[in-house]
């Protein structure tokens, strides 16, 4: 088999599964949603993290039939929980290759009307390569989004070229600031000089900044007093297959 045919035998025999990891208010504490994040249970390999899998997916194309699965495998889970009165958000990875899809806007939020959940609760994380080419196409999309009620998030915020074009240019809702900026903090004071400045940068232009890879109490504590938004990481849990994740809740709430 070549390994598009290995990917589509895996989703047509329902070996993906996701992945959550908790979303938490900073200034509270208080469980917002989670991020949900693929993985493939093999049956012969085991598990096989996304590392391994997604760069082939985008390069195939099948990353679109696998999102698309991940969305409705997302809302289903989503349905569950507010139909419990437990009203969490959620946020899924978006390949810059469906982001750029055709058609993407008005399949994804078709999946999500059919699941029966609203999408204000969604939240799609694009990475910021995306945006450097063609920007006003890329404009386009995020309103398409916005239209739909989608929230969009910029993923790995920091990493690449493109960060401060994002902020003047592209109406999006959230940026993610990526782990190397929350983690320099332990014993690098100018660390925290560039955090504190993306989440000053952020707030003033009326964006919500997510803090991901914290991992410790310093790091809580630290990112909580400059005022980032909402947080993620280790600390709090690593992404959790559902069952497990429902135990966690029950400890954490
Ligand atoms: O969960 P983990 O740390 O192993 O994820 C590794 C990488 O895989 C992360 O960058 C994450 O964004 C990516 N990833 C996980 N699920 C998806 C997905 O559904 N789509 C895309 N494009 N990337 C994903
Ligand atoms: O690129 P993206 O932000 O989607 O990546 C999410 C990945 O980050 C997940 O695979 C998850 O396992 C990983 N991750 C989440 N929290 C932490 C953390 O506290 N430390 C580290 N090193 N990785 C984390
Ligand atoms: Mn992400
Ligand atoms: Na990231």
């Amino acid at each position: 088999l070549t390994l598009e045919m290995n990917l589509r035998k895996g989703l047509a025999l329902n070996e993906f599964t996701l992945y959550y990891q908790p979303k938490i208010e900073a200034s509270t504490g208080k469980l917002k949603g989670f991020e949900g994040l693929m993985r493939w249970i093999h049956p012969k390999q085991g598990l096989i993290p996304p590392l391994d899998f997604i760069p082939l997916a985008e390069s195939t194309g099948v990353i679109i039939a696998l999102e698309e699965w991940a969305l409705e495998a997302a809302c289903r889970q989503l349905k569950t929980w507010h139909d419990a009165g437990r009203m969490y958000q959620l946020a899924l990875n978006l390949s810059a290759r469906h982001f750029l899809s055709d058609g993407v806007v008005e399949k994804l939020a078709h999946i999500v009307k059919e699941m029966g959940v609203c999408p204000n609760y969604l939240t799609f994380e694009i990475t910021e390569s995306v945006g450097m080419e063609n920007q006003q196409h890329v404009i386009e999309r995020f309103v398409a989004f916005r239209e739909q009620g989608f929230s969009i998030s910029i993923d790995d915020f920091g990493t690449g070229f493109s960060a401060f074009v994002y902020l003047k240019h592209y109406p999006i809702h959230e940026i993610k600031i990526d782990r190397q900026f929350i983690q320099v903090t332990d014993n690098d004071p100018t660390g925290n000089v560039i955090v504190q400045s993306i989440i000053e940068l952020a707030r003033g232009l009326g964006l919500k900044t997510v803090c991901e890879g914290i991992e410790t109490t310093d790091q809580r504590d630290t990112l909580r007093s400059l005022g980032c938004d909402e947080m993620q990481g280790y600390l709090f849990s690593r992404p959790l297959p559902i069952d497990e994740l429902e135990t966690w809740i029950d400890d954490y709430d």
